[in-house]
């Protein structure tokens, strides 16, 4: 296969000097809407340009992505392997044309059909294969593998519905399956010829003493491959995704003709179901036996093409980390490490121990949160049902890792209480375990893993989440980015602490001003989708502050409207101040069994109801929350912003990656010391930030003491009227008691500690407004923030992965 390579050949295809002209993309546009599609000019509806359109751009990507492939195996490079049960990558058009430099030609030959871009890419379903923050940073890290020259897959699965649409009714969440492949999917290549058997459940025999694995059932995965260009079109690689499809076999042509059709396919449909949907909880799981199957499905998959592409060149699979690394995104995929082991012993003869020591030197895990309900745990009977020859594996890993504990009279286990955990596991079989901002790194040293970490010092690295400005920036903000380039020169777009040159300017007046045209433009933008999409109609001159995130108690969507109801008090108390008009704007989903943060996102919008309909304050008050919070929106939503709010409970966000694209885009943040806050605080300037609230340690300190949070209840008399009026049905004059339980709560108990920081909250509040009611120095502030994000581009953290986990190098 190795054939020899040109790399000015490569030069002349990839790179954007090869960008076509107007006349040579129309031309090429109108050939795929003719015969891909089908359609002529004056027939085609914004679907099928769109179509068109895709087809196009996607044919540029291909040059770049064979040549990519094709250095990578001449130069018998390393390739990493990014596993993530979650690519919650959004739309692709707009994306991959900026990264090929396409877009100004695409935006042009449209015009010239009266088409406008904006309005043909609407039309482009988000895909939706995440939940949240996991499956973002795996999209940004794609993204930036390909910018960076990084070999590299994505693996991950083709659900046919990614999470769930969420609508209100009443203010209640409901939701509605997502289908996002319903319509032809243009960035897809199906691959029939990777496809590969994935057993499950079934016997062990001992043969010679080895063990034989004989499954009870297999379901084929069959590859769709998706080309990720990186910046420049430079380098591109792949995001791999496996479908479910039922081996022939399965569907019983007999039943069929004696006319039972239902029973003749169901065992059809359970293969299926292995890839029809996205568990739509971002922290416990739920339908436990197809969580575990989809994981092993995603798994075993990916590492038998992995061994599949690594001996097509070598032989030697004791070399297998010279040229492979696998990275674990959180413990979805943790059985990787049994598979690798299981693939190596039982397939290619490899010993057990050695088998052990190459699959840890292959893989890396990554850990994204700390909350014991997301941390994987699977039943010893659901493991030997599902996969009874890794538990066999896990067993003999367990045994292991307790002779390691040498004389310790309380060992950790890989299995306890009956449980398999995953982190353990995962911990065990990795080389290296990331935590991924610093305050979360050294909380899963000191309170996650403190024995391992004694066990094998030097295996916990930090590495900081980042975003890639490409989508963030560049084609989320187009205003803003424009000015950035008018005053720096290009090239920030790949090199994101050049922006540090943009600090002078926060002192000149006609550079700010500039900046406030630009942030008057993203509100246009995200205020004219607002009322195009939702009827709903904002001023343009407020504040507007927003918390757009999943909905969950430790996030503490429940202060902010708290403190929201507080400030619409005080308004009607003395509706003659001096107020600063405040958008309050939030946006996210709720696992749909996650009761307490449903009802938070009714009380949400039960306060909406109120507020925005009073005559008295609606000038200086409203609260907004577009449903169904996704990619799309966040790219409208977050360049508008004044105000990011980041106010979890410290100690509780792993990291956060929406407070780097709010600062990133110029907004000032309100928040806490937890997760990347503590770090982007660093980096812009305590002084340009406001924050706020218990610090990790003090956060421990309160929990323990008996009465918290009646006590700082008693201490706020705002907060203790807020809550008042909560009681009184003020926003639920239907139903008096809807609140009860949230009140309850609040009283009695309140872990995640709202009243505790309620007051400081309000304070910094107060200092938020002020501060606005300066432009001149919010603009300094706000300029500032974007100077000094440049550390936190996903390249960043890509390039740390490279040296200080994959060992891997860039091919540009
Ligand atoms: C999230 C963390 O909550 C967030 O702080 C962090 O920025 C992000 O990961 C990326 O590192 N965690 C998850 O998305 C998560 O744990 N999801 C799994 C339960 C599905």
């Amino acid at each position: 296969m190795s054939q020899s390579f040109d790399a000015r050949q490569l030069r002349e295809t990839t790179a954007a000097e090869s960008a076509p002209t107007p006349a040579q993309f129309r031309q090429a546009m109108l050939r795929h809407l003719q015969y891909t599609v089908g359609k002529s000019p004056q027939q085609a509806s914004l679907f099928d340009w769109r179509m068109a359109l895709s087809h196009t751009v996607r044919d540029y990507a291909v040059d770049p992505w064979f040549s990519a492939t094709r250095r990578t195996w001449d130069e018998d490079r390393k390739r990493v392997y990014y596993l993530s049960m979650e690519f919650l990558i959004g739309r692709l058009l707009e994306d991959q044309a900026i990264n090929l430099g396409l877009r100004d030609v695409m935006v042009q030959v449209l015009a010239e059909f009266g088409l406008s871009f904006d309005e043909v890419a609407e039309g482009e379903p988000d895909a939706a294969l995440g939940n949240g923050g996991l499956g973002r940073l795996a999209a940004c890290y794609l993204e930036s593998m390909a910018t960076m020259g990084c070999p590299a897959y994505g693996y991950g699965l083709r659900y046919e519905h990614g999470l769930f649409r969420q609508h209100f009714e009443n203010g209640r969440q409901i939701e509605t399956p997502e289908n996002w492949l319903a319509t032809d999917n243009p960035w897809d290549f199906t691959r029939p010829e990777a496809a590969y058997p994935v057993g499950f459940g079934g016997e062990l025999h001992d043969h010679d003493g080895a063990s034989i694995w004989s499954p009870r059932s297999k379901v084929l995965a069959s590859a769709h491959d998706t080309p990720v260009v990186g910046y420049g079109g430079q380098w591109a690689n792949t995001l791999r995704l496996w479908a479910a499809m039922p081996s022939a076999d399965l569907f019983n042509l007999d039943r069929f003709n004696a006319g039972d059709f239902a029973a003749a396919s169901e065992p059809e449909a359970l293969a299926r179901s292995l890839s029809r949907v996205l568990y739509p909880n971002d922290t416990t799981e739920g339908g436990k036996e197809l969580r575990l199957s989809q994981e092993y499905f995603l798994t075993s998959a990916s590492v038998q093409d992995i061994l599949r592409r690594y001996l097509a060149a070598h032989d030697d699979l004791l070399k297998l980390p010279e040229f492979v690394a696998i990275q674990m995104n959180d413990t979805h995929p943790a059985i990787a490490g049994p598979e690798l082991i299981r693939l190596l012993v039982d397939e290619h003869a490899v010993d057990f121990d050695t088998a052990v020591e190459t699959a840890t030197s292959v893989l890396g895990y990554t850990n994204h949160t700390l909350l014991p309900e997301a941390l994987e745990r699977w039943s010893v009977g659901l493991m030997r049902k599902v996969l009874p020859r890794h538990l066999q594996i896990i067993e003999t890993l367990d045994t292991q890792f307790i002779a390691l504990q040498g004389q310790a009279p309380n060992p950790v286990r890989l299995i306890s209480n009956d449980q398999v955990s995953m982190g353990d596991l995962a911990f065990t079989t990795s080389h290296k375990v990331n935590g991924v901002s610093a305050l979360h790194t050294e909380l899963v040293s000191q309170e996650l893993f403190p024995v391992h970490n004694e066990l094998h010092p030097g295996r916990i690295v930090n590495i900081t989440n980042g975003v890639t400005p490409r989508r963030w920036l560049k084609l989320a903000n187009p205003s803003l980015a424009a000015l950035i380039t008018d005053t720096i020169g290009a090239g920030w777009e790949s090199d994101l602490e050049r922006l540090r040159e943009l600090e002078p300017y926060a002192e000149d007046p006609a550079f700010r001003d500039a900046f406030g045209r630009s942030k008057r433009q993203a509100k246009e933008h995200f205020t004219g989708w607002l009322a195009a999409e939702h009827g709903i109609e904002l001023p343009a001159e407020a504040l507007y502050d927003a918390q757009v995130k999943r909905l969950h108690e430790y996030k503490r969507q429940l202060l902010n409207i708290l403190w929201t109801i507080a400030h619409w008090q005080r308004i009607k108390r003395d509706p003659q101040a001096n107020w600063v008009p405040r958008v309050k704007i939030f946006g996210g989903k709720a696992a749909p069994s996650y009761h307490m943060a449903k009802l938070i996102i009714q009380l949400i919008n039960d306060v909406a109801e109120v507020v925005n309909n009073d005559p008295e304050t609606r000038h200086l008050l409203r609260v907004v929350y577009p449903p169904n919070y996704g990619v799309s929106m966040a790219e409208k939503l977050i360049p508008a912003a004044d105000l990011s709010e980041q106010i979890s409970t410290a100690g509780m966000e792993a990291s956060g990656t929406g407070n780097m694209k709010f600062a990133l885009n110029g907004a000032l943040t309100i928040g806490t010391l937890d997760g990347a806050n503590v770090e982007i605080r660093e980096h812009v300037g305590a002084e340009n930030f406001f924050l706020f609230g218990l610090t990790t340690e003090q956060v421990g300190e309160r929990r323990a003491q008996q009465g918290h949070s009646r006590a700082a209840l008693e201490a706020s008399q705002t907060l203790r009227d807020v809550l008042q009026a909560i009681a009184e049905g003020t926003f639920s004059p239907e139903d008096h008691h809807r609140y009860d339980g949230l009140l309850e709560t609040m009283w009695n108990s309140d872990w995640f500690l709202v009243a505790s920081d309620f007051e400081d909250y309000d304070r910094a509040q107060g200092e938020v407004a002020d501060c606005y009611s300066d432009p001149e120095k919010w603009q300094r502030m706000a300029i500032l923030n974007i100077a000094r994000m440049g550390y936190f581009s996903s390249d960043r953290s890509i390039r740390e992965y490279m040296s200080q986990i994959w060992d891997v190098e860039s091919a540009l």
